[in-house]
Parts: C-alpha cells; structure tokens; sequence
C-alpha cells in the first residue's frame, strides 16, 4: 500500500524548505531521486524518496543525503539503512535494494521529529541543482497527528530476506496514518480523457486480473489479495467473471455473490475492483444482453455506496460492429447508472478490445459515434508478443481523444500461452505509465500457461507473496507494478 502524497515532478528531486519549496534538478545522466511528504502532522512528518535509474543499464548501488535545517531529525527509515552526521542524513540500501535496473527505482521512506523539511540533497555524490516546476504543497500537512503506524509494504524485501528486513516505523502516538490507493484517491471519476482521484487528480492504477473466477477458486482468497495489496502494491484487481464456458450463464447466483464478496476484499485491502463481465465467445455482447441487465443490477445496487468498484460491461466483442456494441452499452449503462449514479463504466471496443483494429478498423469509429453516456471509458487490450507498434501508435492517437482503459494485458502472444516479450510489454507499460492510462494484467492464477503470474501449485499452497512463486510474466509484472505510484 503506498502513501504518498506527490510534491515534485518526475525526474526532479524536490527540496521543500520551511517556508517554500525549492526543486532541484539532476544532471541528465545522474540517477534521479524524488522526495514526497507522504504524511505530516503538528510535530513531524513521513517522507518517501524514490531513486530512480533513468538510463537503459543498471546501476549497483545509490546513497542519498540530505540535509536538514537544526531542530528537524529523521528519526527512523525503512528499506534504507540510515546514518546520521549532524544535520546530514545519509540513507543506502538496505542489502536487498542496491541494484536498480536500467528505467527501474526504488523507494524507502523515513519520519522527521520536527517540520523541516530538506535544504539540500546529493544522489551518489552529485549535488542536485537547478529549479524545476512550481508544487502543489496544500496536501503535505494535515491537522491532527494519526495514530496508527504505517506498514513498510511501500517497497518490502522479498520474503527470503529475513536478515535485512527493513525495520518498520514503532508505533508511536505520533506515527502517520497507514493509507491505500482507495484511501488517498476515493471514489473516482473520468476527467477529459484521464481517469481523475477524488480531488481531480489525473491517476493511473496498476494492478492484475484474475483469470475466470470459477476456474480457479483457490487463488483468490484473502491471503492471495494481501499479497497483491502489500507485497505488489498493487492499486487495483480485476474480478473477471466469465459468462460462458460454465460461468455466469451456468451459475449466476453462485457467481454474482463471489464478485460481491471479491469486491469486499479488495476495499479491505485499500484496492480497487474492476467487475469484469468476461464475454469472450460469443463476441457480440447482445447475445448476452438479459443476463448483462440483471447481473449489474444487482452489483450495481448492492455495491453502490462503495468507492472502490469500476465495471466493465463486456470483456471482448469480436465479430461484431461498433454500432452494435454501442447499442449494448447504451441499454446497459442506464442499468448501472439507476443502481449506482457515480460508478465509472468501462466499455469494452471491437475487435477483441483492441480499438477495432484487429479487425481492420481504428479507435475513429468510436471518436465519431462515442457511447451516448457519460463518466464511461473505452476499454483497449493486448498481448505484447502479438500487438506492437501499429497497435501502440493506435492507442497513442485514441488517447488524445478517448479516456482509454487497459483492462486486460498479457506478455506473451494473444493465445495466453507462449514466450514472455519483455521488450514489447516495457515498451506498452512505458507508454502507459506516460500516459496515465490504468492497466490490469492476465493472469493472476497458477495455470500452465505462459500469462499466469503465478507458479503451478501455488494457489493451492497458499503462498502469494515474493517471487519464488511468480512465472517470469509474473515476476516482470510485479516489478513493474509494485513501484511507487504517482497519486
Ligand atoms: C484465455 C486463458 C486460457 C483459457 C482461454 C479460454 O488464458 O487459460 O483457456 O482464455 O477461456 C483474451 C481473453 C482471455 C484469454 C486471453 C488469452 O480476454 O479470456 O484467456 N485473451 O487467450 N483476449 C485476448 C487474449
């Protein structure tokens, strides 16, 4: 779960005095770091810094020091061992921490006794420098002192670390509050072509899909989502629920009240849920259209006071025109809206959800006839050994038009099975993270196949967390989701 509350622009380190903020710029080659006041109250504050590696190798170490004004001490950090000489404060690795691979970053985070903040910092030796962009600092500090002590799962070791477990904050009277991806951004809503938080922030949430619910019942439970909200830090979970193939059609009591009971356990976990309509095949989602209108009825109903829930109202139509998925969505979103006005609806778009292009068309069809309602996104998928630059130059133009929605990627070829492409899934996720577009990952389940995340086996052992039980899609999607968030 992450706690951060965005002071600085990317790639600047941000040096916030007492009395204004200042930001300090790194030379172009230098590993960059970016600091962030994630919690303050009358007598202190929790920061974050994130060092990150902006070129394409890896580097084998950092040291970041900063420099506090008298009166202001770091008391504690964790996920990086601290020293203290004066007024510097030098913080390395904590053991497991030290590489960063080529366009990776690592965080650690760290209380302040007293309100100083940073005069200023070096990042390996070089001096940060420069003046760089004006922040926001209205969301640094709150009234009153929280009470409870937050979690070192921002950035945790993997679990075979025992020895250089980082320590974790003592639960003092005067620690910050512990908060979660639904905590810092509440009930969501589409802004322009953005996804927004509450406070109109333009946010982007990382997290995985599950494979059919009914398929594999022992990979999500409340061990398995604990994983994905603190060793992942993961923002959000897709509850895909398909509706053929012995799903919905065949169950829908059964099925409608494991979606309910999914999204309980994602909000306990501070994640948001996307409920997933998993039509597949039959492509046109009107073959389905009676048990669409009655299933999110009843979700939208029963969930509508909860800020945590996004529904997808067709997963993939295939075979099937624009204007009749439009017409589907169009006697289903007044559905969705009657029981829950303020829920954000995803629509899923020809072709598999590729925009129409693997079926010959573009996102313009939808840009010159768009879904006749409002707060929806448009819903784009690919697998990253079969989708590449044409489909990337597609989405790079439908998204200065449309508010897109990845909610559905895998790493490997468009079958679900085959070799991980970790230079085209870097290159989505890249332009991704570039343009805040919100992405969930196939598969969260330990089935033989190359999209699982997890391991054969390791659903009914029980184990979620570190990456001794992730595939090498997995262990690629952890890394990339578990970094710090930009909320
Ligand atoms: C695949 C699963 C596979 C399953 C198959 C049929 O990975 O285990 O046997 O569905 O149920 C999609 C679909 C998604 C597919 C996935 C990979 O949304 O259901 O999952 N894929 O083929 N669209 C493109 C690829």
């Amino acid at each position: 779960m992450k706690r951060r509350l965005k002071l600085i622009l990317a790639s600047a380190f941000a040096v916030a005095t007492v009395s204004g903020v200042a930001f300090f710029a790194l030379p172009a080659s230098a590993e960059a770091a970016s600091f962030t006041v994630t919690n303050a109250w009358s007598t202190g504050y929790q920061g974050e810094v994130t060092v990150s590696n902006p070129s394409s190798s890896s580097i084998s170490t950092w040291k970041v020091e900063l420099t506090l004004p008298s009166g202001s001490t770091v008391g504690q950090a964790w996920n990086a061992t601290l020293a203290a000489s004066g007024q510097t404060f030098t913080f390395t690795p904590a053991g497991w921490n030290a590489s960063i691979a080529g366009g990776a970053s690592t965080s650690f985070g760290f209380l302040v006794n007293g309100s100083g903040r940073p005069t200023s910092c070096t990042v390996n030796g070089v001096a940060c420098t420069g003046l760089a962009g004006t922040p926001s600092t209205s969301a640094t500090t709150t009234s009153t002192a929280p009470t409870v002590a937050p979690t070192t799962t921002s950035a945790s070791p993997e679990p075979s670390a025992t020895t250089t477990t980082p320590a974790s904050p003592a639960a003092t009277t005067t620690a910050p509050a512990r908060t979660t991806p639904l905590a810092i951004n509440g009930q969501l809503k589409v802004c322009g072509t953005n996804l927004c938080n509450a406070a109109g922030k333009k946010i982007q949430l990382r997290g995985v899909s599950s494979h059919g619910l009914h398929f594999f019942p022992s990979c999500y439970t409340g061990t398995a989502l604990d994983a994905l909200a603190t060793d992942w830090n993961a923002d959000l979970f897709r509850i895909a629920m398909y509706v053929q193939e012995g799903g919905y059609e065949t169950d829908p009591s059964g099925l409608t009240t494991k979606v309910n009971s999914l999204v309980d356990m994602a909000e306990a976990r501070g994640m948001y849920a996307l409920i997933d309509f998993h039509i597949l095949n039959p492509g046109d989602p009107n073959y389905n259209l009676a048990r669409a209108k009655e299933f999110f009825a009843k979700v939208a109903a029963r969930n509508a006071d909860k800020k945590n829930v996004i529904y997808e109202i067709a997963n993939e139509p295939n075979g099937v025109s624009w204007a009749s998925i439009k017409s589907y969505a169009e006697q289903v979103i007044p559905i969705i809206r009657a029981n829950d006005p303020d829920g954000i609806v995803i629509v899923g778009t020809r072709g598999w959800s590729s925009l129409g292009v693997s079926e010959g068309s573009s996102s313009a069809e939808i840009v010159s006839n768009p879904v006749n309602a409002s707060n929806i996104m448009y819903a784009f998928h690919f697998y990253a050994a079969s989708h590449k630059d044409n489909y990337r130059a597609e989405v790079s133009t439908a998204a200065a038009s449309l508010p897109l929605f990845v909610t559905e990627f895998g790493t490997v070829s468009a079958s679900g099975d085959g070799a991980v492409d970790t230079a085209s899934t870097n290159a989505w996720l890249d332009l991704l993270d570039r343009l805040k577009i919100s992405y969930a990952n196939w598969n969260f389940a330990d089935k033989s196949e190359g999209s699982s995340i997890l391991k054969p086996g390791a659903c009914a052992a029980g184990t979620f967390s570190g990456t001794s039980v992730l595939t090498e899609s997995g262990q690629l999607i952890r890394s990339r989701i578990r970094t710090a968030d930009d909320f």
